[in-house]
C-alpha cells in the first residue's frame, strides 16, 4: 500500500471517501445478513455476509478512520424521498444490496492508486453481492409460498379424469389452497396447455400450484413448484434449475429419505400411504403409529397421504395429524366443492 498523507488535501479527501464507503458497505451487509438470519434462517448466506463484513472491517485502516476528524461532512443527513418508500422486505433487500454494491465500487475507484489489496477485495465482494441479492430475493418469494403450505391443511392432488378442469375449479371454490397436477398419461404439449389453464385458475383463487414429477413442465407453465418422488429428479438438481423462489415437495416414507429430503432443502413432505389406497396399491400402508414416529421431529410442513377420507380425518386429528393430501375422496366426489368444504371443516374443527 502507498501511504496516504492526511496533511495533503487530496489524500485526506480520498481517505474520507474510503472511510465513509467502508462504513456504508458494512452497514448494508449487516442489513442483508440479518434478513438472511432472522427472516430466512439461511446459515449459508449469513456466513457469506459475515465473512464479507469481517474482511472489510480488517481493511478499515486507522488512516481512513483518522480522516473523519479533519473536516466535517457538509452533506451529512441529506435524504431522498425514495428512501421513505422502502416499506417491504424486497425493497429493503434491493436498496441495501445496491448500497453495498455502490459503496464497494467507490472504494474500488479510490483505493486503486494507494491500496490495491482493498481495491481487489472490494471488486470481488461486489460481484458476489450481485448473486447473493438474487438468492435473497428468490428466498423471499419462497417464503410467501411456504406460508400457504404452513397455513393450509388440505392439499388436493389430481388424477387423469373426465371434467378435470371443472372439478379443480369446484375444489378451489370449496377453499382448497394447494393443488398438485399429477399426470400419468397424455402428450407433454397438451399437458402443458392444460397446466397453463390451471395455473391461471389457481392465480384467481390465490392457490399454490404444483406439478408432479416434471421440473420442465413446472417451469413451462410457471407453476409455484414441483413435487418429486424418490425416483424423480433429485432435490439439488431441481433446485439448481428452479432456483430458490420455487417450492420443492418430496414424497418419503422412511426415516432415511425424510432426513435426506430435509437436509437437501425440500419445502414440504408428503408421507404415506398412511392407509391402504387403490391409488397406490403396491405400497404397504404405514399406519398411524409409524407415521407418528417418523414425523415427530419434522419442523417443515408435512402432509399425511394415502387413503385419507373425510371419515378418517377425526382419527388422524386425535393423533395430532392435522395436514392431509387427498386424491380419491375429492376427485370421485359427486359434489367436489361441498366435499372440500366438509374436509376443511373437519380439519379445522376443534373436536
Ligand atoms: N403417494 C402416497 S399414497 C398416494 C400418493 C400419491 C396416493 C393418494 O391417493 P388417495 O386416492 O388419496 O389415497
Ligand atoms: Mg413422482
Amino acid at each position: 500500500m502507498n501511504s496516504l498523507n492526511l496533511k495533503q488535501i487530496e489524500d485526506l479527501r480520498v481517505a474520507q471517501i474510503v472511510d465513509a464507503n467502508l462504513d456504508r458497505a458494512r452497514e448494508g451487509l449487516r442489513v442483508l445478513e440479518d434478513w438472511a438470519r432472522f427472516a430466512l434462517g439461511r446459515k449459508d448466506l449469513v456466513k457469506s455476509f459475515k465473512n464479507f463484513r469481517q474482511t472489510l472491517g480488517k481493511h478499515h485502516l486507522k488512516v481512513y478512520k483518522d480522516s473523519r476528524n479533519f473536516i466535517a461532512d457538509e452533506c451529512a443527513g441529506l435524504s431522498h424521498p425514495e428512501q421513505f418508500k422502502r416499506n417491504n422486505a424486497s425493497s429493503i433487500i434491493c436498496s441495501n444490496a445496491a448500497r453495498v454494491q455502490e459503496a464497494l465500487r467507490v472504494i474500488e475507484e479510490f483505493t486503486r492508486g494507494h491500496n490495491q489489496n482493498l481495491c481487489k477485495i472490494s471488486s470481488e465482494i461486489r460481484y458476489e453481492i450481485y448473486n447473493l441479492e438474487i438468492i435473497l430475493l428468490e428466498a423471499h418469494s419462497n417464503l410467501a409460498l411456504r406460508k400457504v403450505l404452513k397455513e393450509n391443511d388440505l392439499y388436493f392432488i389430481t388424477l387423469d379424469t373426465e371434467n378435470l378442469f371443472e372439478k379443480i375449479k369446484n375444489i378451489l371454490e370449496g377453499g382448497v389452497k394447494i393443488i398438485q397436477l399429477r399426470y400419468k398419461q397424455g402428450k407433454d404439449s397438451n399437458n402443458i396447455k392444460f397446466a397453463i389453464k390451471v395455473r391461471e385458475l389457481c392465480n384467481k383463487f390465490g392457490a399454490l400450484f404444483l406439478i408432479n414429477d416434471r421440473v420442465d413442465i413446472a417451469l413451462a407453465c410457471k407453476a409455484d413448484g414441483v413435487h418429486l418422488g424418490q425416483d424423480d429428479m433429485d432435490i439439488k438438481s431441481a433446485r439448481s434449475i428452479l432456483g430458490f423462489s420455487k417450492i420443492i415437495g418430496v414424497s418419503a416414507n422412511n426415516e432415511l429419505d425424510i432426513k435426506k429430503a430435509i437436509e437437501d432443502g425440500c419445502d414440504y413432505l408428503g408421507i404415506g400411504p398412511v392407509f391402504a389406497t387403490t391409488t397406490k396399491k403396491e405400497k404397504v400402508p404405514l399406519g398411524i403409529d409409524t407415521l407418528k414416529s417418523l414425523t415427530k421431529d419434522i419442523s417443515i410442513p408435512w402432509f399425511a397421504i394415502g387413503g385419507v377420507k373425510q371419515e378418517n380425518i377425526s382419527l388422524l386429528k386425535e393423533n395430532n395429524i392435522c395436514k392431509v393430501a387427498i386424491i380419491t375422496d375429492l376427485i370421485n366426489s359427486k359434489k367436489p366443492k361441498e366435499k372440500a368444504i366438509m374436509i376443511i371443516n373437519s380439519l379445522t374443527d376443534e373436536n
